[in-house]
């Protein structure tokens, strides 16, 4: 009994405060929180502040603020995409940048993206796309956009830019093309989540859930 409130205010901790944030390329607008389980964290409207965006060999980076979670990245080449069909091909199939994989691991994470190489039809040297991340740590789809015109004359990511993984991640399982992995689930991750909670989090929790925070660590102190 015991034992399940602990788990319980674990997942509700989670729930409220652990995202992901895209650092580069840069998203629609300022990160919103709570928008983020909606398409394009609610950015429907593209910009015109496009990032200059290698058609190979580019690099994205973001935050994870879960220990556990899923990444596929889909691509639009409609001047202005506002919803997810306008993500899919002629076959309604989404368009992968980015197949859809698992890794661990909380704090930045910098990977390789090669969109030429996933020969999405319209996808040439400065052709207009929008790029759409959809994570999955536990609380839900999130969804964050990025606005690119693909450049063949630049590649890598900018050198102002901190490209780096803050954990090692070995465990990173691709799943077939255009295929969802399977939802993570908090109540399988909410025992690591307990036993993981670091400085860190409960820096980035405590103006939201403080209070939580605090029940729980009462009653982690009473078991
Ligand atoms: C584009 O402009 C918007 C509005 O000023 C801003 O929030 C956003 O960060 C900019 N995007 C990029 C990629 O710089
Ligand atoms: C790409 O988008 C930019 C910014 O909105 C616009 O100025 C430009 O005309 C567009 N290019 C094409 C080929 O549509
Ligand atoms: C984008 O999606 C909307 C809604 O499904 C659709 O009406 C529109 O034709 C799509 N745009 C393009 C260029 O496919
Ligand atoms: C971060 O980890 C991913 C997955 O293992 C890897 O593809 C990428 O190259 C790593 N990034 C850096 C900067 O080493
Ligand atoms: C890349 O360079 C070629 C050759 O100079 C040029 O025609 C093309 O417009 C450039 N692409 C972009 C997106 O600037
Ligand atoms: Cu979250």
């Amino acid at each position: 009994m015991r034992f399940t409130s602990i788990a319980f205010l674990a997942a509700l901790v989670s729930a409220v405060s652990a995202h992901f944030h895209l650092q580069y390329p840069g998203p629609r607008g300022p990160f919103n929180m709570e928008n983020e389980l909606t398409f394009c964290d609610n950015y429907g409207q593209v910009t015109t502040n496009r990032t200059v965006f290698p058609l190979s060999n580019g690099y994205y980076l973001l935050t994870s603020e879960h220990p556990l979670w899923t990444l596929g990245v889909i691509i639009s080449t409609v001047p202005d995409p506002d919803n997810f069909a306008n993500f899919t091909d002629s076959k309604s199939n989404y368009q992968m940048a980015v197949n859809y994989f698992e890794t661990s691991g909380e704090g930045s994470f910098c990977a390789p993206i090669d969109i030429s190489a996933a020969n999405i039809a319209g996808v040439q040297d400065g052709s207009n796309v929008t790029i759409q991340f959809i994570f999955d740590g536990g609380d839900g789809e999130l969804y964050q956009c990025a606005d690119l015109t693909l450049s063949a004359n630049t590649s890598g990511i900018p050198s102002d830019v901190s490209c780096t993984n803050s954990t090692s991640n070995a465990g990173v399982t691709y799943f077939s093309s255009g295929v969802a992995p399977p939802t993570i689930s908090v109540t399988s991750s909410s025992a690591s989540a307990t036993s993981t909670t670091s400085a860190a989090d409960a820096k980035a929790v405590v103006g939201v859930s403080g209070i939580l925070l605090s029940v729980l660590g009462s009653l982690l102190a009473l078991a």
